[in-house]
């Protein structure tokens, strides 16, 4: 994307689709982390357009036992996809800071609506330590942030797979998961038969991190009007990365993380963007909302030299 673009900053302080308490606190830490003003000393302008609006955890019902919070993670999916649709159709490159990951519900349909309105489709490059392609059915804690991709391929609770009356946002074939190491038992079937490429650390491992990006990008970019990234912190190896609600050893490195975001900056290609699950709760000295704002530093185009 263009230096001359606008970085529009949406937060999404949710933490109702998480086991552990935190991450709603996410996107004050990553403020914290001046985001702002390092995102502007890359040549952009940036605004920052607040929060959406998220219920409380004290106040709500947690409702249905196999996805708990459906009901009010939907309402800010829903608020959250209006956001990133008005803040493209402005022109402008959303960046949403989370949150747990059930809020990629609401952004990539926002993202994918306004694409969809004008007859086009957008690729998702998906970085996480799990695949989050969970159903109600399969999900063994019932927590949602395990299930958004699954909800965005079309499959699971129509409150989310539905947003704007229709599914699939994406298409299968259109998405790539990178750095999973962390598969539920009965999600796994899920992963293998949906047609989303699945790239393990094992895949890194023997293919190198480079290689894999390229696959991945390939995958996202065919046939389709751009890309968006969602950058789930527990990606990154937790000695990185301490500051997240489910850390799995063995994760993608310091250097593979910027490495994947400079190799995703260098197509051009990124029209919108998230980074979620730091939990400042269990963070060191906001060690790993920073990381989130280097990397996606790396992904608006910085450059050591
Ligand atoms: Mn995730």
């Amino acid at each position: 994307m263009m230096r001359q673009s606008t970085i529009a900053i949406i937060g999404a302080p949710m933490d109702l689709g998480a086991g552990r308490r935190g991450v709603d606190m996410g996107p004050s830490a990553i403020r914290v982390a001046n985001i702002h003003s390092r995102i502007a000393s890359l040549g952009y302008k940036v605004e920052d357009l607040g929060n959406v609006a998220v219920e409380q955890a004290e106040n709500s019902p947690s409702g249905p036992k196999r996805a708990r919070y459906l009901a009010q993670i939907a309402e800010t999916c829903l608020r959250l996809a209006e956001k990133v649709q008005r803040a493209a159709g402005q022109g402008k490159v959303p960046l949403v800071l989370g949150g747990d990951h059930s809020i990629a519900a609401g952004s990539i349909s926002g993202i994918a609506n306004h694409f969809h309105r004008r007859g086009e489709k957008v690729g998702v490059i998906w970085v996480d330590a799990h695949a989050d392609m969970n159903t109600p059915q399969s999900s063994p804690s019932g927590n949602v942030h395990g299930m958004p991709l699954a909800c965005l391929i079309g499959r699971g609770p129509k409150q989310l797979t539905h947003l704007f009356g229709y599914a699939p946002k994406v298409d299968p074939r259109n998405v790539a998961l990178v750095g999973i190491r962390d598969v539920d038992a009965l999600e796994a079937p899920h992963v293998k038969k949906s047609g989303v490429r699945a790239f393990t650390m094992r895949d890194i491992d023997e293919k190198g991190l480079p290689r894999v990006m390229a696959e991945a990008i390939d995958i996202a970019s065919t046939g389709t009007a751009g890309i968006h990234l969602s950058f789930d912190m527990d990606s990154v190896d937790p000695d990185e990365a301490p500051g997240v609600g489910t850390p799995v050893r063995g994760g993608i490195t310091y250097r593979e993380a910027h490495l994947a975001m400079e190799l995703l900056s260098d197509t051009a290609r990124l029209v919108s963007l998230e980074v979620v699950e730091v939990n400042p709760v269990l963070d060191i000295a906001n060690r790993t909302a920073d990381l989130a704002v280097e990397l996606m530093m790396s992904a608006l185009g910085k450059r050591i030299l």
